[in-house]
């Protein structure tokens, strides 16, 4: 049980739970505002998949309407986004045999096993006195958990070249099962153990034709990769998309057939092994570049920032939690592949509630997050908590750039004057987090290069509570700036090994 005083935070926090424990968390709160707080993160556990059980109080059907306090119409308060809703109405005694019955529906709801589980809520109405002494439960019932289907999806077809795209969902079993079929397993930030520098190799346009496949197998969620979705786009082939790793992200509608279950290397026949080879040696390459002295990793900007939160994370096994914007980008991109558990809020990509989501995570063990400094502000009352009575470690690296970075990229950052841009897009805000969180009692230290961010990171993981690490990066233009030199750098790789 964890104690939050923002509803909000709470409900993110929740979430980081639920993705860690992978089993339906409950968010108990009280009615009116504290309810409708609960929008976003349900928004969220909706289209991430995430089950978490929102419980509402909610006044008698007499307080409705008449001016009572904390009271606003409950019913269905988040719509179809959540996948059941119960109102019993007034908590009685004398219904107290339908509960179990009420909350195995709540639960099985939450835990779908076809793979759409998410957000339930049940809004509870109580008459006073609010306090009473609780029953025991009626037996439990049993479950039905039905077995998932496996099919074979490339029956007959040999020695093909199989692009694997894996995103939100996917687990390090299900990436390693699709390579030892030779499939080449493309991941987005969470993915464990996939091929690193997909983006940068497929920016180059004589690599991207070598390496267009025969068939594209896709696994949850999207990337965030444009690149990959517009090569996705314009080769046109045949897709299939399974649900094993739960539902299939396909707002180009490209996915062709739809398969339950997972790829099973019993059944599939063995792929093309060249392919894997032309993809792992040009991804090599770039890992060569990138650990060569004096190049890549030397300078101190928001991708090596990424590289090394990563590392740390996967040399020591800690758990890790990615922002939106620039650091799931960042860590999809150009990170090494993960190995430890890596979480982002994926579902609606929002900024808000990820200090709260990495603190979930980390909650009585240890996690690292990597977000932006307009992502900790957003959420900056998840540090009126911390990590609370249950305690843990969280080192909460903040790439600050004074401001939302992504913006930068668009071609707003041209089109609109600079005073605008920066007034609508940029939103810098000069708050010194360190401060900020030294202001909550948390720790706050500020580094300027990865000697410093290591050493930060050492410290941090190494004592209990809340270590925020503000990383002050390069200008959000000069970012910009430094990816089309590491892209042209990677095209000048390529070009080099033709
Ligand atoms: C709740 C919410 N509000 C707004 C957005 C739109 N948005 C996407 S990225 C971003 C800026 C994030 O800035 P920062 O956290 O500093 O990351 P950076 O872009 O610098 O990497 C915003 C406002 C969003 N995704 N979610
Ligand atoms: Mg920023």
């Amino acid at each position: 049980m964890h104690v939050r005083i923002d509803e909000r935070s709470a409900g993110f926090f929740a979430l980081g739970r639920a993705l860690v424990t992978e089993r339906p968390v409950a968010i108990i709160v009280t009615s009116g505002t504290a309810a409708a707080e609960l929008h976003a993160c349900v928004a969220e556990a909706s289209l991430a998949f995430v089950p978490v059980l929102v419980l509402t109080a909610d006044r008698p059907p007499e307080l409705h309407g008449v001016g009572a306090p904390q009271t606003i119409d409950q019913h269905k308060l988040y719509g179809t986004m959540v996948r059941h809703f119960e109102d019993p109405g007034v908590a009685k005694y004398d219904d107290a045999s339908t509960w179990r019955d009420l909350a195995t529906r709540l639960w099985r709801h939450a835990t779908n096993e076809d793979g759409s589980s998410g957000p339930v809520h049940l809004n509870a109405a109580f008459i006073e006195p609010l306090i009473a002494t609780p029953y025991d439960l009626p037996e439990r019932a049993t479950s039905d958990g039905a077995p998932v289907e496996r099919a074979s999806a490339l029956a007959g077809l040999d020695a093909v070249k199989v692009l694997c795209v894996a995103g939100h969902g996917v687990t390090s079993e299900m990436v390693r099962s699709c390579e030892s079929m030779n499939w080449v397993v493309l991941g987005d930030a969470t993915a464990l153990g996939t091929l690193p520098y997909f983006d940068a190799l497929l920016r180059d346009e004589t690599f991207a034709a070598s390496a267009r496949p025969d068939v594209v197998v896709r696994l949850g969620g999207l990337l965030a990769s444009r690149v990959l979705q517009e090569r996705l786009r314009s080769w046109g082939l045949r897709t299939i998309g399974f649900d094993g790793a739960g539902f299939v992200s396909d707002p180009d509608r490209i996915v062709g057939e739809h398969l339950a279950g997972v790829p099973n290397p019993e059944v599939e026949p063995k792929a093309d092994g060249e392919y894997v080879r032309l993809w792992s040696e040009a991804s090599a390459s770039v890992e060569a570049w990138l650990r060569a002295p004096g190049d890549g990793d030397g300078e101190f900007n928001e991708i090596t920032l990424a590289r090394t939160v990563v590392a740390a994370s996967g040399e020591r096994g800690v758990a890790l939690v990615i922002g939106s914007s620039m650091p799931i980008r960042d860590v999809e991109w150009w990170a090494p592949a993960r190995v430890a558990p890596t979480y982002a809020n994926r579902g609606v990509n929002g900024i808000d509630g990820v200090v709260s989501t990495a603190l979930g995570v980390a909650s009585g063990s240890r996690a690292i997050g990597l977000i932006g400094d307009i992502t900790m502000l957003h959420d900056v009352s998840g540090l009126v908590d911390g990590l609370g009575a249950a305690g843990g470690t969280c080192a909460l690296v903040v790439a600050d750039n004074h401001g939302g970075g992504i913006f930068s990229f668009l071609p707003q950052a041209s089109l609109v004057n600079a005073e605008r841009f920066e007034l609508l897009f940029g939103t810098p805000r000069h708050h010194d987090l360190a401060v900020v969180a030294q202001a909550f009692g948390h720790e706050g230290v500020t580094v300027d290069d990865i000697d410093s961010l290591r050493a930060a990171l050492d410290v941090a993981l190494s004592t209990t509570g809340l270590t925020v690490i503000v990383a002050r990066v390069p200008s959000r233009e000069r970012n910009v700036a430094v990816h089309e030199e590491w892209n042209q750098k990677v095209r000048n790789i390529l070009e080099s090994t033709r």
